[in-house]
């Protein structure tokens, strides 16, 4: 079975609600005070089972809308979710104000089939008909409903003339119209909210995407409360699920009517994101003033409705039939998708001015680039408009699930449609994240170029922490562990645990620094007490003076090395055997004079003295007079 939607569009009292009630014997003005003005206030709603040439059914749901200027906005929120319309002109009247402002705005909301329908035939003559019908086939020229291709049917709802000539016309559009896709995520904007007693909430709708089944849990939005689905109706039937192009009643269990209304919106859990800013195309109808930067517009959206500014991004001003890139923004949070059409209104007076379509409903802030972005979002395929957003979040990419919220197309889709650059290695899929394979070129050169101006800031330091560079180069967890793995695999970079250095630096630095180290403690070490000059064993070494100085702290700060005084330093194992020989000098006499101590020692008095004073310190010997007696 194929579900279709039709709106009807035109002047007030041109016949529309007639019409449907005619079609479908469903009168849809349901409010007291239509009944009693005669004139529709609210959209209504009715349905029609057609059969179908091959015993195939097509399901017609009908949503009729008001004429009267007063309730264009009432008109708006009812003509979102429909796939054809019938453009309804009263055959005595013609093309009256509000049928050009409806016309517009079927053509400003994309709505690409129609039938236009002559109503009140019965009121005019034949050749009153004939002139009415070539002043509508010359205003419809060029547009989606140009004769030429959507037929014309002059129809009388009080007679029956021509209404089997219009259910004729009806098969043959609704047929040639592409289902909708009942695999896409689901999107219900909500129009109508009412209790039921005994049931709770009851929400209507037309479901312009998805499948939405019995026991489903959704989110409201924008307000983020949780909703399940306790019954599903599509035209007053139980039913298991709705689908997309179906109008559907859900009774909803986890709100409460008040937290309910028409602007809504319900789609799967914690999928979407209600946005304040949209990039858009927007297009300025030819009889509307010209729009300035920074305007103020009601935004009509399905059944939303709020005020927002619109700032143009390449134009001070839109001209009257002119279309430019902006960015609105709504006062009030909203579930707008890529590719969602709106109506603009003016302030004051209200008055349909131009409408347009959703490109970016995630925008960032001072993008580079943008209007490139645009551009491929306005008219790139899929896999193109895939391939932009995740280009266009540089070397961190995008996880699956924002790109989902941000393109409103199932993973499955994404995936699919991905599949191809992946394998190409032009897009890399890191877990659960998508990243441009460019972007990643671009990390890889900022990491080696990071680590590389670390080395030449800080010569003495073996490489800088992993953390410390992730840090730098403001890279995401996964992405930075993925790019050090190709980067330590191109040996483009090293890492020692969480140390990262250049590869031929650390490790030749690091040899250096061993056998330095090496060369200074054997050098002290083997001239036992009569050391050289600290300064000349460092100025025999490979290493700079800055980094020998600094091995001989670490030397001397793990007593491999003890310092005595300026410029004399002692390997400790001398030391060592020095304060044994003052042991066993002792058990002979426990005295002990500088030239006794320099026999002992094998020293000079220029190490004499300061090797005694180290004594002393040490507690090893105590100056008494000229002698030293030992401890
Ligand atoms: N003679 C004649 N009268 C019609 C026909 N269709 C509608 N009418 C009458 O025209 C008046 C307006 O018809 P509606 O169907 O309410 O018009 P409408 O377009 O729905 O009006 P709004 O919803 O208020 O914009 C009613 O009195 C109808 O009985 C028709 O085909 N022939
Ligand atoms: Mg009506």
């Amino acid at each position: 079975m194929k579900s279709v939607i039709i709106g009807t569009a035109g002047h007030i009292d041109h016949g529309k609600t007639a019409l449907v009630k005619a079609l479908t014997g469903i009168d849809a003005d349901r409010l007291e005070e239509e009944k009693r003005r005669g004139i529709t206030i609210d959209i209504g709603f009715a349905h029609l089972d057609l059969a179908l040439p091959g015993g195939d059914t097509l399901r017609l749901g009908f949503v009729d809308v008001p004429g009267h200027e007063r309730f264009v906005r009432n008109m708006l929120a009812g003509v979102g979710g429909i796939d054809l319309v019938l453009l309804v002109i009263a055959a005595d009247e013609s093309i009256k104000p509000q049928t050009r402002e409806h016309f517009d705005i079927c053509r400003l909301l994309s709505v690409r089939r129609g039938i236009t329908v002559l109503t009140k035939s019965d009121l005019v003559d034949r050749e009153t008909l004939e002139v009415v019908r070539l002043e509508v086939e010359e205003f419809l020229r060029n547009s989606f409903l140009d004769s030429a291709r959507s037929p014309i049917v002059p129809v009388s709802a009080l007679t029956g003339a021509g209404l089997d000539e219009l259910r004729q016309a009806l098969i043959k559009v609704a047929a040639e119209f592409p289902s909708k896709d009942s695999t896409a995520l689901a999107r219900l904007p909500i129009d109508r909210v009412f209790t039921m007693k005994g049931f709770g909430a009851v929400v209507t709708g037309t479901l312009v995407s998805g499948t939405i089944l019995k026991e489903d849990e959704l989110e409201v939005f924008p307000t983020g409360r949780r909703a399940r689905v306790r019954g599903v109706q599509v035209h007053g039937q139980q039913v298991d699920q709705a689908t997309a192009g179906q109008r559907t009643a859900l009774n909803l269990v986890g709100v409460s009517r008040q937290e309910l209304g028409r602007g809504m919106a319900l789609a799967p859990p914690s999928t979407f994101h209600s946005t304040s800013r949209i990039d858009v195309t927007l297009s300025l109808l030819a009889s509307a003033k010209p729009l300035k930067d920074r305007a103020r517009v009601h935004l009509h959206a399905y059944t939303s409705e709020t005020s927002a500014t619109a700032s143009l991004y390449d134009k001070k001003q839109v001209s009257p039939g002119e279309t430019a890139l902006a960015q609105l923004r709504l006062a009030e949070p909203t579930l707008l998708l890529p590719g969602d059409r709106f109506i603009m209104r003016q302030f004051s007076p209200v008055l349909t001015i131009g409408g347009g379509v959703v490109l970016d409903a995630s925008p960032i802030p001072r993008m580079p680039g943008l209007d490139g972005f645009l551009q491929i979002l306005a008219g790139g395929d899929p896999q193109s408009i895939l391939r932009t957003r995740i280009a266009r979040r540089n070397h961190n990419g995008i996880c699956l699930s924002q790109l989902i919220a941000e393109s409103g197309w199932p993973g499955k889709v994404i995936e699919a449609d991905l599949a191809e650059p992946v394998r190409q290695g032009r897009v890399l899929r890191l877990g659960d994240r998508f990243v441009d394979a460019p972007a990643l070129e671009g990390l890889k050169l900022f990491m080696t170029s990071t680590v590389a101006g670390f080395h030449q800031e800080n010569p003495l330091v073996a490489g800088i922490g992993k953390e410390q560079l992730r840090e730098r180069v403001e890279a995401s967890g996964e992405v930075f562990a993925a790019a050090m793995e190709i980067l330590v695999r191109e040996k483009k970079l090293a890492a020692d645990g969480e140390i990262v250095h250049l590869p031929g630096r650390g490790v030749v630095m690091k040899d250096e620094e061993t056998e330095s180290k090496k060369i200074i403690e054997s050098a002290i070490a083997s001239a036992g007490l009569k050391v050289p000059a600290l300064k000349d064993v460092l100025a025999g070494l490979k290493v700079d003076k800055a980094r020998a100085q600094k091995i001989v702290t670490l030397l001397l700060r793990d007593k491999v090395l003890v310092k005595i005084s300026e410029d004399l330093v002692f390997h400790r194992d001398a030391l060592v055997d020095l304060r044994k020989r003052m042991t066993s000098e002792k058990a002979r006499s426990p005295k002990i004079d500088v030239a006794r101590f320099k026999d002992l020692a094998g020293v000079s008095r220029k190490y004499a003295i300061p090797l005694l004073e180290y004594l002393d310190r040490e507690h090893v010997t105590r100056r008494v007079g000229d002698e030293r007696v030992i401890l």
